[in-house]
């Protein structure tokens, strides 16, 4: 195992990674802006190191400060945690070359997820499902583009290669608005990921976002950890998250975590990794794949009983998975409300000093975040100052929990979207289960407030 690991990462995924690191033993080094320098979590480390200004492109996206960090203070491991450099194969590239474990998959597969054709085609080969579409990028031929629209069936939808996350896409819903949709998303996509490449998918209305938990060693090992439901969500931001999906069979999630799985084994990938579907009329569409440990880790966490940050610094220190499929078990019913620190009505930013912070507890409530009374929230970054997690042996019953949870909560001195969620957990068609992603927008649309 590792004696030090730098985590390159700020705020409750960065006090979330530090506390796997003491539970293993290991050493952590924290890295701050000079907007985090006086976060709790940054004293609780055995060493931290500033790396920059507020701004992120000066310090958290800084890589030669980074592994300069790591350099001078000794440490074998860098955590990239999500966002930021966690999804860069270029950082993971120079880490490894600097002689230090990237504590995710090489950079090869990074690469490869991180071009959504390279990605969608190594799944296809994989035998991963996909939505329907294009063989590979779009030829730039308005006689073939128009050919290919026509044998995939109308709506579809134009996506950028370089994009993901809902960045460079358009919907595509007659013949006569094709070929130009197509020149306008080539011309936002290699102005805004430097690359014009596009690709065509049949347009799926109303679809559920399920996503695949997988891990796997370096060993050729691999399993997958069930399910997320992350349907509920706000201009491509996800606001909750549950696990298992309700209403989706046990066999069908079994069958789709088996070709995951398949997959992982295929190309030779590690770590923590997620497998974005999106579910229509009871089949499963593969769209992306995450090569980082995700926001609702804590949700799949809760279900199987498995330590998802763990066992992505044991996997990267060589170790195999200490689990086998077999021993990997669904229990209960885990939710997660993202909380943000924004207009709840309007969902503007609202950073400033946390003058209350009164967290709640009880039997089935986890809260992961690095906030506190007195703790002032930047306004450099994003809004997400925590996530309310909770558990029950049943769906109703975490409901019910994260209902008295949510009642417990105070934080004031800023806005925050508690209210919000505590409007959606008695929503009668959240309550029910099984929303699709435009469901929350729906929603807000008719809001009273
Ligand atoms: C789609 C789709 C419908 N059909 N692809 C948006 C984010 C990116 N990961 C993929 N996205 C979508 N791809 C096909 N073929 C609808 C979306 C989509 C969406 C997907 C997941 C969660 C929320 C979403 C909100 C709007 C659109």
């Amino acid at each position: 195992m590792f004696k030090k690991i730098l985590v390159a990462n700020r705020g409750e995924i960065a006090l979330r990674i530090q506390r796997a690191c003491h539970e293993l033993g290991v050493k952590a080094v924290m890295v701050y802006s000079e907007a985090d320098r006086d976060a709790k979590y940054i004293k609780l480390a055995e060493e931290a190191v500033c790396i920059g200004p507020a701004p992120s492109a000066l310090s958290y996206l800084n890589m030669p400060a980074i592994i300069s960090a790591a350099e001078v203070t000794d440490a074998e491991a860098i955590h990239p945690g999500y966002g930021f450099l966690s999804e860069n194969a270029d950082f993971a590239e120079r880490v490894e070359k600097s002689g230090f474990q990237f504590i995710g998959p090489s950079p090869e597969s990074i690469r490869i997820m991180g071009d959504k054709v390279s990605a969608k085609q190594a799944m296809i080969k994989a035998g991963v499902p996909c939505v329907p579409g294009s063989e590979g990028e779009l030829p730039d031929d308005p006689v073939q583009i128009r050919r290919i629209a026509k044998s995939i069936g109308y709506p579809v939808i134009i996506k950028a290669a370089g994009g993901g996350g809902g960045r460079g896409m358009r919907v595509v819903h007659t013949e006569a608005a094709l070929v130009n949709a197509v020149q306008m998303t080539k011309a936002e996509a290699g102005a805004a990921f430097g690359n014009p490449a596009v690709y065509m998918e049949k347009f799926l209305q109303n679809p559920r976002h399920i996503e695949i938990q997988v891990l796997a060693d370096k060993h050729r090992n691999a399993v997958y950890l069930g399910e997320r439901d992350c349907s509920m969500q706000r201009r491509h931001q996800k606001v909750i998250e549950e696990a298992p999906a309700p209403g989706i069979a046990r066999k069908l999630i079994e069958r789709i975590g088996e070709r995951c799985v398949a997959a992982c084994k295929k190309i030779g990938y590690r770590g923590a990794g997620t497998f974005e579907f999106l579910y229509e009329d009871g089949e499963f569409y593969f769209i992306e794949m995450n090569t980082r440990v995700q926001v609702e880790h804590p949700v799949t966490e809760w279900i199987t009983g498995v330590d998802i940050v763990r066992t992505q610094i044991m996997v990267a220190a060589g170790e195999k998975l200490p689990f086998t499929q077999r021993q990997i078990q669904i229990r209960g019913h885990a939710i997660e409300c993202r909380i943000n620190a924004e207009d709840p009505y309007k969902f503007t930013p609202s950073p400033g000093r946390i003058t209350t912070w009164h967290a709640p507890g009880g039997p089935g409530v986890r809260v992961d975040s690095h906030a506190y009374t007195n703790y002032y929230v930047p306004p450099n970054y994003d809004s997400m100052i925590g996530k309310l997690i909770v558990h029950g042996d049943t769906r109703e019953q975490a409901l019910a929990r994260m209902r008295t949870a949510l009642s417990e909560t105070v934080i004031e001195g800023i806005n925050t979207n508690v209210p919000l969620h505590r409007e959606l957990m008695v929503d009668a068609n959240f309550v029910t289960g099984g929303t699709n992603i435009h469901y929350l927008e729906q929603w807000l649309s008719q809001r009273q407030r």
